[in-house]
This record gives structure tokens, C-alpha cells and sequence, in this order.
């Protein structure tokens, strides 16, 4: 297993997060920041993209159109019912721009046409109906409910979307799932669905080192994945927790905790690889990118090293989305402001390319949004309040299309962003979609 820079080295990193140390150890690398020349007649709506401002005065969903030519425009706020909350940064650093150290704040399910976010100030969280004909308009089904513990930080839906999970990153930190199928009640808690995580934590969480990442449904939904960052200067190793879904949504009373090194130091975000069926990849902050195989059960998983590369000069590699045309994962860095592309042959993942969002941009959440045979990779680019577009028309050429101030048509709109709060980036596309320029 190949192992990045020294452990100490990244630790003292994490405790730090210091903004000043990013230049330092940055890597040169090429830009593939060039425009695409875009030929587009009939440029329609075919899609919309969610993200949270996350405020204590009140969360809502920010919807932006997408353009059948890739490109995006804010069009909606929507109030979840909640407020947002910032987690507790170390306290010599500054207020980070990832307020709740997790992936998977906001989640869709295009199958069900159903969108749930967090309000982590709240305790709640909040589900909608997606208009297929019109994606920007959501309905709230039922009202928020309550998430069965404190600090909802990450969802994920099963593959139907009659299923929905919560992982709270609180002094009560636990898994929740919910039945979606009632859209007039809302979100049922599902019987013995409800299982403590059993950190140590405080409300709201310390981090990034040592707080919950993200909870993620297996590929055929059997399995429930739980990532906890370890803290490295503390001792703590990081955490790979799985549950088994039974037929009727409960979790087994059992889980299996796969500690590091074999899972890396500071999990942040998870993906399951279409490709290869059973395994499971794991962005690492401290590490670079695992490959975890469950395809022979979770004893074996936990069992068996995972295949493992180091992203050079990686700070703070945190966010994954996959894209289905090109079949790789983009993984952004906040500190670094890349984008690193990783294809994943069988159980081994290799690097085919690294893409500039800016300098000083500070890429977090992102998602892919897939149409009428293009893939569009839409960037949430924290220090910018922007979001980033790039075209994907094969695997090593993401391209950049568009860069979309948010700040601006929010405040317009008498929409409260504070930077630091906005969090999530998840996309939507109408059904039967075939229409791309
Ligand atoms: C497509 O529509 C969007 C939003 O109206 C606009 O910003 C973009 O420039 C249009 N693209 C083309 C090629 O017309
Ligand atoms: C949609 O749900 C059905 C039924 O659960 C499932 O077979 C199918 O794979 C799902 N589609 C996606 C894209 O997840
Ligand atoms: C929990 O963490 C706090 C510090 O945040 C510490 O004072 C306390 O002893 C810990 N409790 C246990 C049971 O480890
Ligand atoms: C729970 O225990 C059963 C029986 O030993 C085992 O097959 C299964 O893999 C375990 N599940 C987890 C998630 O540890
Ligand atoms: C969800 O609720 C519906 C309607 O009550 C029921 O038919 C279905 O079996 C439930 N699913 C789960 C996983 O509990
Ligand atoms: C897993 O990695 C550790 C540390 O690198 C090593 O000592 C151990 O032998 C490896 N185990 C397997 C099963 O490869
Ligand atoms: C944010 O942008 C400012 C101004 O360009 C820059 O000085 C600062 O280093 C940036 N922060 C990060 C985390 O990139
Ligand atoms: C999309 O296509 C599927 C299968 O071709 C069809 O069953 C469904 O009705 C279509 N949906 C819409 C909204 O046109
Ligand atoms: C992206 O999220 C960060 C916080 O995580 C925020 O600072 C930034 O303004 C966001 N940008 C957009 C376009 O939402």
C-alpha cells in the first residue's frame, strides 16, 4: 500500500487548517481552463442544481436552471422549515468554508423525483418533491421531522428512493432512516432503523479531524456505509462503519467498524464504483483515494487492505462525484483549488488528470449532471461564492465552460448567503432527457 507524506506531517496539517500554509507545498500543474466555444439553438431548461445557504436565520434551498448547452442560472430560494448552523472550527483557525465537514448535505433521488436536505441547527431534516416538468419548483412533503439525534450533516437515499437515512455529528451521533413512500404525512421513521454511532462528540462538532463524513447506501442497497474522520494528532484512527439493510428497511443489530490504516486516516467522502461491482471508494483528506472490496462480505473487507494512491501535494482532498460518460471520479481540494480525476480499473484506481477551478477558488461540494449523451460537472467554489461548469466530453478532458457568480443574484433576491455557511451541490435532470448542444 502506497502511503502519503508522513502521517505526522498531514496532522499537523489538519489541526492547523491554516489558510496562509496553502501556496507552500502547491504542485505545478497544467490548466485546462480554456472556454468552450458553445453552438447551442434551442437552449433549454433540462435540469436544476441544489445547494444550501445553511443560515442560523433560516436554510434554504438555492435552485439553479441548467441549460441544455451545460450552463447555469439561479433561479429560486426555497425554505426547508429549519435553520443551518456552522460546526466548530479548530480554534486558532479561521471560520472554513465547510461549515459541516460531510458530504451529501443535500441529496436527490431521480427515480422518486424527491429532494431532502439537513437543517443542522435544527435537528431536522426536510423533503420535497421535485416538479419533473419543472425542476426549480419544489413542494415540501409532510413538514420537517426530527433526525433521531443532533446535527444532521449527511442523507442518502436507496437506489428506489423509497428510503431515506440521516447521520447526526453531534453529542448525539447516530443513523436515522426514513419510509418516503406517504406524500401527504411526509417521512416515517422506519423501526429499528435507528443505531448510535457512539463518538464522543459535542453539539455542534468540532472539526474537520475526528467529526462524521458521510453515510452512503451500498450500489444494491443491502449495505449501509458510514464514514468518521480520524484525528490524527489525538490518536484517533478514522472509520469505516456498515450496517446490513434488511427487506424492510431496518439496520442489523450488528455493524462492523473497519478501522485504519486499512481504510486511510481521515475518510471525508464516499462513492460506490458502478464498474466494480461491491467496491467502494474513499476520498481520504490525510491519504489520497482508497478502493475498499466488499464484493466477498464485510468480514473480508475489514479484513483485507484497501488499494490505495496518494494524490501528490493533496491538502485537503475532500468531495467526489462520478461521472457516468467518462466513468471517472473528480475529486475537489479545497486548499489546493484542483479537481483531480481518477479512473478505477477493477479494484485500482490511477490518476488521468488534474483541472484548475481558479487560484484562491476553494472547490468543496460538486456533482455531475448527465444528458443527452454529455456530462456537465457543476462546482460549488467556496472562496468565490461561485459555481464552476465543466464539459466532460471524454476521460482526461473536463473542460471549463462557465463560472456563475451566486452572490450577487442571492442578495438580489433577498436571500441572506454568508459564504462560509453555504454548503451541498446536487443535481436533477428532467426524465427521458435527450436534448444536449
Ligand atoms: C443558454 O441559456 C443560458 C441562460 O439563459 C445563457 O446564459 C447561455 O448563454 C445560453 N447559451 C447559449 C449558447 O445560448
Ligand atoms: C430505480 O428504482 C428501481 C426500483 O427500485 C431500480 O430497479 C432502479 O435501478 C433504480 N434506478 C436507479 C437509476 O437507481
Ligand atoms: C469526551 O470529550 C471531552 C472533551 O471534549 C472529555 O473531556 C471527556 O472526558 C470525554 N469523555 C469520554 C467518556 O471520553
Ligand atoms: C452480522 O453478523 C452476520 C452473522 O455473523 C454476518 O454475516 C454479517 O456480515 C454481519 N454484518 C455486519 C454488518 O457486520
Ligand atoms: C414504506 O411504506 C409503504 C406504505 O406504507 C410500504 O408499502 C413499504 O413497505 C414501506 N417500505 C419500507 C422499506 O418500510
Ligand atoms: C495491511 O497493511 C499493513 C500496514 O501497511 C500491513 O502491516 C499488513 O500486512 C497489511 N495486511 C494485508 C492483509 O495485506
Ligand atoms: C481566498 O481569496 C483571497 C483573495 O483572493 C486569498 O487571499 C485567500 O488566500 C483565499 N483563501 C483560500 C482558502 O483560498
Ligand atoms: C420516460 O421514458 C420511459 C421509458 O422509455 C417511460 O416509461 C416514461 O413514461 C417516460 N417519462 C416521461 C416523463 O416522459
Ligand atoms: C460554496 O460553499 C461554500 C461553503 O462551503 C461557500 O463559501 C461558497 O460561497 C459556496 N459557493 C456557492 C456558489 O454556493
Amino acid at each position: 500500500m502506497k502511503l502519503s507524506p508522513s502521517l505526522a506531517a498531514q496532522a499537523a496539517f489538519l489541526t492547523s487548517l491554516s489558510l496562509s500554509s496553502v501556496t507552500a507545498s502547491r504542485i505545478p500543474l497544467e490548466s485546462r481552463g480554456s472556454v468552450l466555444p458553445r453552438q447551442c439553438p434551442d437552449n433549454n431548461t433540462v435540469g436544476a442544481a441544489y445547494f444550501i445557504n445553511n443560515e442560523p436565520s433560516g436554510n434554504y434551498i438555492l435552485a439553479a436552471s441548467i441549460n441544455s448547452d451545460g450552463t447555469v442560472a439561479l433561479s429560486s430560494a426555497i425554505y426547508t422549515g429549519g435553520v443551518g448552523q456552522h460546526g466548530i472550527d479548530p480554534p486558532s483557525g479561521p471560520v472554513l468554508p465547510s461549515p459541516l465537514f460531510s458530504q451529501g448535505s443535500v441529496v436527490v433521488s431521480a427515480n422518486a423525483s424527491l429532494l431532502a436536505t439537513v437543517n443542522p441547527g435544527s435537528n431536522t431534516i426536510s423533503l420535497f418533491e421535485i416538479d419533473p416538468a419543472d425542476p426549480t419548483s419544489l413542494k415540501m412533503v409532510g413538514g420537517p421531522v426530527g433526525s433521531n439525534g443532533e446535527f444532521p450533516v449527511s442523507l442518502t437515499f436507496n437506489s428506489g428512493g423509497d428510503t431515506l437515512c440521516v447521520m447526526n455529528s453531534g453529542a448525539l451521533n447516530s443513523v436515522q432512516c426514513f419510509n418516503t413512500t406517504d406524500r401527504t404525512r411526509g417521512l416515517q421513521p422506519i423501526t429499528g432503523s435507528f443505531r448510535t454511532l457512539g463518538f464522543n462528540l459535542t453539539t455542534p462538532p468540532m472539526g474537520p479531524p475526528g467529526s462524521p463524513s458521510q453515510l452512503l447506501f451500498s450500489a444494491d442497497d443491502l449495505s449501509l456505509y458510514v464514514a468518521i474522520k480520524g484525528n490524527p494528532t489525538a490518536g484517533l484512527p478514522g472509520v469505516l462503519a456498515v450496517w446490513d439493510v434488511a427487506p424492510d428497511g431496518s439496520l442489523s443489530s450488528n455493524g462492523t467498524r473497519i478501522l485504519t490504516p486499512q481504510v486511510g486516516a481521515v475518510p471525508f467522502a464516499l462513492a460506490n464504483i458502478p464498474q466494480t461491482p461491491g467496491a467502494l471508494l474513499v476520498v481520504d483528506q490525510a491519504r489520497g483515494v482508497d478502493v475498499v472490496d466488499f464484493s466477498a462480505g464485510v468480514a473480508k473487507a475489514a479484513a483485507t487492505n484497501a488499494t490505495e494512491i496518494a494524490v501528490p501535494g493533496q491538502l485537503a482532498l475532500c468531495w467526489v462525484a462520478h461521472s457516468p460518460r467518462t466513468g471517472s471520479f473528480y475529486i475537489t481540494d479545497l486548499f489546493t483549488y484542483l479537481v483531480t480525476e481518477i479512473a478505477v480499473d477493477g479494484m485500482t484506481p490511477k490518476i488521468v488528470g488534474q483541472y484548475l477551478t481558479e487560484e484562491f477558488g476553494g472547490p468543496t461540494d460538486l456533482d455531475v449532471a448527465s444528458f443527452g449523451g454529455n456530462d456537465y460537472m457543476i462546482i460549488n467554489v467556496s472562496n468565490r461564492t461561485e459555481l464552476q461548469v465543466f464539459s466532460l466530453p471524454a476521460q482526461g478532458q473536463a473542460l471549463k465552460l462557465q463560472t456563475l457568480d451566486v452572490a450577487g443574484p442571492a442578495a438580489a433576491a433577498g436571500v441572506t448567503i454568508t459564504p462560509e455557511n453555504i454548503v451541498g451541490l446536487v443535481t436533477y435532470i428532467k426524465p427521458n432527457t435527450t436534448q444536449a448542444c
